[in-house]
Order: structure tokens, then C-alpha cells, then sequence
């Protein structure tokens, strides 16, 4: 299997439930890397650019609402297999369909707030990398 990156967030409802260290430990439990990370606000405009393959979907406006309600906390993780893998540890979109113990199934409140994004690709993982982090802030080789 390849070593690849993803790109997550910890979403404005992670980061005001004062999750943010608990899912992190949850992340490098399972063995990602954490390749670049900060905090930041995301502007109705930067989340609704990250978002744009939903502008059509009915909970668009809801989604950028959200996204841009509070502080979240992007990283660009690495591993083997990272975007199957990631998907797998934070468990389905909607948190009632999430298997046991993944991180939606045990914080998440809704569809719409579900504490965690996770790149669906390895293409998409880079185009969404690259919206919050440049090439020198991802560091890469840390051993
Ligand atoms: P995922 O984040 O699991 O890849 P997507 O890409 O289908 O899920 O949806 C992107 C985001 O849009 C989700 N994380 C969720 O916050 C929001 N979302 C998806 N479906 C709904 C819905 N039916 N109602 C409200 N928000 C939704």
C-alpha cells in the first residue's frame, strides 16, 4: 500500500467542545503523521470555496454557516492507505450511521455538524491542502 495524505479539519463544533486534543490523540493513535496544522476562522467566502462541489446541494448555506461559525483546525496527515483509513476512523458523513467508536459516532450531533472532514481522494486531499497550507509549511520528513 502507498504512503499518502490527507487533508482534515477539525470543525468549529470539535474545537468548542474542546475536543481538539482528544481527536488529535485519536488521530496519531491510529498512526497518521501530522504534517502541517494551525487554528484558524474560515470567512463565509474560504468556506465556501473549499465547499464548492456542494454549491448546488439544498444544505450548502447551512454548511458554510457552520463552517464559518468558530475556529477549526486544519492538518495535513500522512500514512499508509491515509484516505481509506482516515474515512474509516471518523466513520460515516451522518453520525447515526457511524460505526462504534469512530470519532462521529462518539462526538458528532448531526450530519451538518459532524466534528471532522476527511479528503474522499488522493487528488482532492491535494487541492485541499494546498487551500489552507504552502508547500514550506507542510514538513515533511521529521524523522
Ligand atoms: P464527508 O465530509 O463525509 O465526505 P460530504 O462530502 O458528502 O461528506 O459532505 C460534506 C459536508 O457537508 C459534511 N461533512 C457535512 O458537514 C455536510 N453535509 C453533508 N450532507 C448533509 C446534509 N444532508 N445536511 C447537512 N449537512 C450535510
Amino acid at each position: 500500500m502507498a504512503i499518502e495524505r490527507t487533508l482534515t479539519i477539525l470543525k468549529p463544533d470539535c474545537v468548542r467542545k474542546e475536543l481538539i486534543g482528544e481527536v488529535t490523540r485519536r488521530i496519531q493513535d491510529a498512526g497518521f503523521k501530522i504534517l502541517a496544522m494551525k487554528l484558524t476562522r474560515l470567512t463565509k467566502d474560504t468556506a465556501g470555496g473549499f465547499y464548492a462541489v456542494h454549491k448546488e446541494r439544498p444544505f450548502f448555506d447551512e454548511l458554510v454557516e457552520f463552517m464559518s461559525s468558530g475556529a477549526c483546525v486544519p492538518m495535513v496527515l500522512e500514512k499508509e492507505n491515509a484516505i481509506t483509513d482516515f474515512r474509516t476512523l471518523i466513520g460515516a458523513t451522518n453520525p447515526v450511521e457511524a460505526e462504534p467508536g469512530t470519532i462521529r459516532a462518539d462526538f458528532a450531533d448531526s450530519v451538518g455538524e459532524n466534528i471532522i472532514h476527511g479528503s474522499d481522494s488522493v487528488e482532492n486531499g491535494k487541492i485541499e491542502a494546498a487551500y489552507f497550507f504552502t508547500e514550506s509549511e507542510i514538513v515533511a520528513n521529521q524523522a
